[in-house]
Order: C-alpha cells, then structure tokens, then sequence
C-alpha cells in the first residue's frame, strides 16, 4: 500500500520570520552552506528522536516492497558501528510527520531559487559513543556524485540532528564555496558510497580539487542549535569526524530535490549506466523512465512562490 501525503503549502506569520532573507540566500550562493533558524520546536525535535528510537526497535509504517541494491539499512545485528537507514520519510510515518515540514522545503525553495521542492532521500544516522570506532568518520564527498542520474544541479541537503551539535559529536563540516569549484578528471568510484571508499583516497580528491581551482581548503564544523538545521548544495565538499561526547550523535540527513529534477541516462565509463536506488521503486514515466515525482517516494515538500510577508 503506498500513501500519499497531503500538505498545505502555507506558512504563518511565525514562520515568515524564520525564513532566509536575502543576505542569507546570498550567503548559500556564495559559501554552498547555511545554517537556518529555529525551524523545529523541541517538542517536535523530541518527537523525531522518539519515533528513530521506535523506527530502530523495528517500528514501520510500510516497508520497501524491493530492496535496492546499495540500500543503506543499519540493523541491530550490525552492532555499534555508525548507523545509516534510507527511506526513512516512507517506512516511518511518525518521522515524515515531523520531517516533512513545508516551512523546511521553503527554506529549501529560497536557498535553491526554485519554486517547488520535493522530498529525495532521507537516511537516518547515529554515530555511537564509541571511542575510536572507524565508521564514525565520514570522509571528503559530495552529494551530486551519488545522484548522476539526477538531471539537477540544485539538489541541496538539509541536515538535522536530534539534539545541539557541536564539533566533540562529530557534527557536519562543510568545504567552504567548494561547490564552485570545478572537478578535475571524474572517476566512476566517486558514485560509491563514502562507506565504501578508502578515506585517504578521498582526502587526496579534495585536496587534488582544490589545486585545480587554486582554492584555499576551509573546513567549518556547523555547531548547529536543538531545532536548527543546516542545508549545503549537492556539490559542497563535507564530512565529519569522529564523536568523541559520551552521547550518540543522532541526525536525518534530508536531501532535497527541485521540482525540475528528472531522470537522465548516465553512463560511467565503461559504459554501463549509472543507477539510483529509487530507479528499482518508483513508477515510470510514460517514456519508461524512473519517476522522481513519484510522489508515494518523493513527496512534494513545497510548491508555490515563497512570499516572506
Ligand atoms: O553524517 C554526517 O556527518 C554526514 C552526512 C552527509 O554526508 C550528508 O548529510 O550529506
């Protein structure tokens, strides 16, 4: 059974004035990074963390009626090593409640100048309290590797922990303006995970990157507030280090697409073509091609003209 979400595409006047103002879309165009406001209440914050901890004791709503190939899906017999699950906007209807805010996709619509946003992933995280433990650190990445067959240049992430988030959790840190960069000679291993790849190998990309732009690295740890989230472009350099507080670091990582977004054959360079996990779920196009609007996996978040009152 798939459901279909129905939002009301509206803020009140409270939210109004949480929305970036000009200087602040500015910023993202320039940095490719932005911390918002107070966008969730703690009680909302608080229902969010409730409903992972259920969505982790194996609470679902629905399950994926397929497992794509390269699903993220943490399970308890995993052990404590970083957490990682997909979908979770689809399998847990008490997290989507929270997390499908239209104030968020309007924050998003701003940022990305587009008029409607929709929902393209959302991955559940948790980085356990465990001194030392390798998968705590997210190596130097970009989004838009993983979404070759995305047809946007747009797509932006929202990334919102559960509590304060500060450099001890290992929160997300950002590549300042490296999402102007130009990239040197791509390679296929960029489209896999950064779970997957060796970390000193990406450190060498980024750094390689940044000589080829004459670019200066800047790393910015995000030290974002209970209710703050941040957003970074889909071409950002991030990652994070380990979490060295006594507590998890608990977030969604929600990625973003504009309404534009569509699927495009990619091919990688021995010709076979690049794939997303929705290409296995999502209804087609009368062309055949995977839907990105499919809107029981890609929920519109936002659509209309922002007016910021
Ligand atoms: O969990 C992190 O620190 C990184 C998350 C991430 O890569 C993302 O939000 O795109």
């Amino acid at each position: 059974m798939t459901t279909t979400r129905t939002l009301r595409f509206e803020l009140t006047d409270q939210e109004l004035a949480l929305l970036p103002d000009a200087d602040d879309i500015a910023f993202y165009a320039e940095h490719g990074w932005y911390l918002t406001k107070k966008l969730f209440t703690d009680q909302e914050v608080d229902r969010l963390a409730a409903a992972s901890a259920d969505y982790y004791a194996g609470a679902r709503s629905r399950v994926l009626p397929v497992l794509p190939p390269r699903l993220a899906a943490w399970r308890p017999s995993d052990g404590p090593v970083q957490r990682h699950n997909d979908y979770v906007h689809y399998e847990s209807d008490p997290i989507a409640k929270v997390l499908c805010k239209p104030l968020l996709g309007a924050v998003a619509a701003l940022l990305a100048g587009v008029d409607e946003i929709r929902v393209f992933q959302s991955t559940l995280i948790l980085k356990p309290a465990v001194v030392g433990e390798p998968s705590n650190i997210v190596p130097w990445h970009f989004d838009k590797h993983y979404w070759s067959t995305s047809t946007s240049e747009r797509m932006l992430t929202a990334f919102v922990p559960f509590h304060d988030c500060d450099e001890e959790m290992g929160t997300l840190t950002v590549v300042d303006g490296s999402h102007r960069w130009r990239e040197t000679g791509r390679q296929d291993s960029m489209t896999r995970h950064f779970a997957d790849r060796d970390r000193a190998d990406l450190e060498r990309v980024l750094a390689e990157n940044a000589a080829y732009n004459g670019a200066v690295i800047r790393k910015v740890p995000l030290v974002i507030p209970k209710g703050h989230l941040s957003f970074h472009h889909c071409r950002t350099y991030h990652g994070s280090g380990p979490n060295r507080s006594d507590r998890p670091r608990r977030a969604v990582s929600f990625h973003l697409q504009d309404g534009a977004n569509e699927y495009r054959d990619f091919a990688l360079s021995d010709g076979s073509p690049a794939a997303y996990n929705h290409d296995v779920l999502v209804r087609r196009l009368p062309d055949g091609r995977p839907d990105y609007a499919d809107p029981a996996y890609c929920p519109v978040l936002w659509q209309g003209a922002v007016h910021r009152g």
